[in-house]
């Protein structure tokens, strides 16, 4: 196995990953689930994962009831190509990566099915005056609105989304931050028996993510709590998750139920597992290749690909630029 533990399938652009790196990451995953022989033959015998039907409703999704009323922030209404459609096959609430509920690009639509937090509870802590506990109310409350960002993962596939949420920094200032905190950790939920996939050991549970104070404060970074008019499903995040378009989607955590403010940089899931590969930084540039894949170009997520050069910050060098050093164009 532990060849294979280093390795898990979304390095590769799912077309790319051979079928024994998908045969070796679905069996291990479907162990983890406790299933049998059988099922794994089956699963491999089929080649290709099960697909979940495009559905954009979850009983336990909608027992939070409608997104409170917003508006569309002009500033950020047109990201510069079209909407992703909802009416292709592959589409953002179908074609995910939440490890939590399998590794597989179709798995967590399927897995994660019915998932909840509610009710839901985010924490701030860490260097602050006092913690803070709000709820998605509390949150909302402080005034959402819909935003069309471009998303582009470290995979090199890519979405234009429109997200409805609260800038974070909104979110924070709920928060007597102390003069020593320089980072904000961000930390999803931890529930190895509804979220499978916490079982493997490859990685440090709970998935963990982190930005530097004056990132988290940025106009663009946004705690979304909805995505094309409805409540995050289970899969893209269920209650609340960050966005942060210049940056690689592995920095957006999902589901997160406490922030911690922190003096030094925070450790995260995927710097802990793959140091070389996955930076703390992790600013979208096309100059700076991945070790095993060039981030020149990116795959709009659509049924029939098509592939567009991929830019600098994402194309929001304007809006963060200012934050960073050259220094850091190499520390990716
Ligand atoms: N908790 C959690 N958050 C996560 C992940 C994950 O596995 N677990 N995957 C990340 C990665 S690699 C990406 S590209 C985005 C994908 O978001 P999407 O499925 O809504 O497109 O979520 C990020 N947030
Ligand atoms: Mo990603």
């Amino acid at each position: 196995m532990a060849n294979i533990i280093h390795r898990p399938s979304w390095h590769l652009p799912e077309s790319a990953a051979t079928p024994e790196s998908l045969y070796l990451n679905r069996r291990h995953f479907i162990k983890t689930l406790g299933l049998g022989a059988a099922a794994m033959a089956v699963t491999a015998r089929c080649g290709v994962a099960q697909q979940a039907p495009v559905s954009r409703t979850d009983p336990a999704v909608e027992k939070l009831g409608p997104l409170p009323e917003y508006e569309l922030n002009a500033d950020f209404a047109d990201a510069g190509r079209a909407i992703t459609s909802l009416d292709d096959k592959v589409n953002p609430l179908v074609y995910n990566n939440f490890y939590e509920f399998g590794v597989g690009k179709f798995q967590p639509a399927i897995n994660a099915k019915g998932f909840t937090l509610d009710p839901y509870t985010l924490e701030i802590d860490g260097l602050v005056k006092e913690p803070v506990k709000l709820g998605l109310e509390d949150i909302e409350k402080l005034g959402i609105e819909e935003r069309v960002y471009r998303f582009r993962c470290v995979e090199a596939w890519a979405m234009t989304v429109p997200w409805v949420g609260v800038p974070l920094a909104k979110i924070l200032a709920k928060a007597d931050i102390l003069p020593e905190a320089k980072y904000v950790a961000f930390e999803t939920f931890y529930d190895p028996e509804r979220a499978p996939g916490q079982n493997s050991r490859e990685y440090d549970w709970p998935y963990k993510e982190g930005l530097r104070l004056d990132e988290a404060m940025n106009e663009m970074t946004m705690a979304v709590t909805g995505m094309y008019g409805k409540r995050l499903l289970p899969q893209s995040g269920t209650p609340l998750r960050l966005i942060t378009p210049w940056k690689y989607g592995y920095k957006g955590a999902k589901s997160i139920v406490k922030m911690t403010l922190t003096a030094e940089q925070p450790p995260t899931l995927w710097n802990t597992a793959l140091a070389a590969e996955y930076k703390f930084y992790s600013n979208v540039d096309p100059k700076v290749p991945h070790p095993r894949w060039s981030q020149a170009s990116e795959k709009l997520l659509a049924d029939k690909i098509v592939e567009v050069p991929t830019q600098w910050y994402n194309g929001y060098g304007d809006q963060v630029g200012a934050m960073y050093a050259d220094r850091d164009r190499v520390l990716y």
